[in-house]
C-alpha cells in the first residue's frame, strides 16, 4: 500500500496493548513493547481510534489452569473448535489487564472488552470464538460511517489477525500495520496468519506509509 492519509471514515483499532502481553507479563509477546511508540505516533493521525482489552474472568476456560493435567500452549477441543490453552492473563480488574501506561491515545473513542464470557475465548474484536456472539464493534463502526479499519497491537497471529479477518467478514476494508504489531508464533502461526489475511484481502502496510 502506497502513502495513505487517514480519512474521517477510517478507524485505528489498537488491539490488546495490555501489561500481560508486554515484557514481564504472564503472556509476554516478544518485543511487544516496541509497538507502543509506533502506535502513539500513528494514533495522532487518526480522528477515530478504538482500543480493545482482553478481559477474562478468573478461571476462564482458555486458561490451562482451568483444565487439570494441561499446561500452557496445549490445546483442547471446545464446543466451538480447537482452543489453545494460555497462561492465566488479562483477568478482569487486575493490573495485568490494564492498558500499557505508555500508550498515549487520549482521544480514543471506545474501549471494547472481549473474552469476558467464561466459556468462550475471543481473539477477535468483532465476534467471539464461537463464531456467532458479537461484541457490537461492527454495529458501532457502521453507525459511525466507518468503512476501513487499520489494525495494530498484540498479538499479530491471534487477536490482530482474527480482528482483521472479521473486519473483512463484516464488509470493512482492513489494513494491518506490520511494525505496529508483534506476534506470538506458536508452531508457524505467524506465517499462517499472514497467509490467511492475504487470502481474505487484508492489506499489509508499515507505519511509514501512513502520513
Ligand atoms: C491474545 C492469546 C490469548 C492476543 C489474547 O491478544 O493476541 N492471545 N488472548
Ligand atoms: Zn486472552
Amino acid at each position: 500500500m502506497a502513502h495513505v492519509k487517514p480519512r474521517a471514515t477510517d478507524v485505528l483499532l489498537v488491539v490488546d496493548v495490555q501489561n500481560c502481553f508486554l515484557p514481564g507479563g504472564s503472556l509476554a509477546v516478544k518485543d511487544g513493547d516496541a509497538v507502543v511508540p509506533v502506535i502513539n505516533a500513528l494514533a495522532d493521525k487518526f480522528a477515530n481510534v478504538v482500543v480493545t482489552q482482553d478481559w477474562h474472568t478468573p478461571n476462564h476456560l482458555s486458561f490451562a489452569s482451568a483444565h487439570p493435567g494441561k499446561k500452557p500452549f496445549d490445546t483442547v477441543r471446545m464446543p466451538y473448535g480447537e482452543q489453545v490453552l494460555w497462561p492465566d492473563h488479562c483477568v478482569q480488574g487486575t493490573p495485568g489487564a490494564e492498558l500499557s501506561a505508555a500508550l498515549r491515545i487520549p482521544h480514543a473513542h471506545l474501549v471494547i472488552r472481549k473474552g469476558y464470557n467464561p466459556a468462550i475465548d475471543s481473539y477477535s474484536a468483532f465476534v467471539e470464538a464461537d463464531g456467532v456472539t458479537k461484541t457490537g464493534l461492527a454495529g458501532y463502526l457502521k453507525e459511525r460511517g466507518i468503512d476501513r479499519v487499520f489494525v495494530v497491537g498484540l498479538a499479530t497471529d491471534f487477536c490482530v489477525a482474527w480482528s482483521a479477518l472479521d473486519a473483512r467478514k463484516a464488509g470493512l476494508d482492513a489494513v494491518v500495520v506490520e511494525d505496529g504489531c508483534r506476534g506470538i508464533d506458536l508452531n508457524g502461526s505467524l506465517a499462517a496468519a499472514w497467509r490467511e489475511m492475504a487470502a481474505a484481502g487484508v492489506e499489509r502496510t508499515v507505519s511509514a506509509e501512513i502520513v
